[in-house]
């Protein structure tokens, strides 16, 4: 296999479009005969978390195990695409930390709250505000934004697709030699 692996963590609000990132970087990587694997946060918390929950306790716990995940596919020269909201700076930097140096890409979807709220594909930011979920990020649970990431995607004027925000990406590995 003629790939050096790496993890592209993506990072962001619930609704900030972190899987459809994912989901559109993998499409481009394979259609640059690229193996990668997506790990997504509400994916796995069905199987390997399942029994996590959203306390801060467990959140730490899913960022954690996913990063060992990830570290593994990366060590098999896969590169892995972390989308988790993954929101405390301090997990983050332990999972960049176990990775060799320059092989964790962390990816900030700067989404503005209010736009993630607009756009709220599963109606939980309705729940969150009407009181029947409790603890949900952006509402009253916290997010850390990054404050030295390797990318931020912003959503430009005319709004910048999915597919957009994947080839900022693709541009970034191509230019770190990982394509
Ligand atoms: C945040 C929650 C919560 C709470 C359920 N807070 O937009 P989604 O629906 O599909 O993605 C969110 C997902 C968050 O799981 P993660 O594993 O990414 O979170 S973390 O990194 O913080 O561990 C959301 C849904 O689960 N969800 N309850 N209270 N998001």
């Amino acid at each position: 296999l003629q790939q050096k692996g790496c993890v592209i963590w993506i990072t962001g609000l619930s609704g900030s479009g972190k899987s459809s990132v994912a989901c559109a970087l993998s499409r481009g990587l394979h259609n640059r005969g690229k193996l990668s694997y997506v790990l997504d946060g509400d994916n796995v918390r069905h199987g390997l978390n399942s029994d996590l929950s959203f306390t801060a306790e467990d959140r730490a716990e899913n960022i954690r195990r996913i990063g060992e995940v990830a570290k593994l596919f990366a060590d098999a020269g896969v590169i892995c695409i972390t989308s988790l909201i993954s929101p405390y700076r301090r997990e983050r930097d332990a999972c960049r930390a176990m990775m060799t140096e320059g092989n964790f890409i962390e990816v900030f979807l700067d989404v503005p709250l209010h736009v993630c709220e607009a756009r709220d594909p599963k109606g939980l930011y309705k729940l969150a505000r009407s009181g029947k979920i409790r603890g949900f990020t952006g509402v009253d649970d916290p997010y850390e934004p990054p404050l030295d990431c390797e990318i931020i995607l912003k959503q430009k004027r005319g709004c910048s697709s999915a597919c957009d925000m994947a080839k900022e990406v693709i541009m970034y590995l191509e230019e770190k030699r990982f394509l």
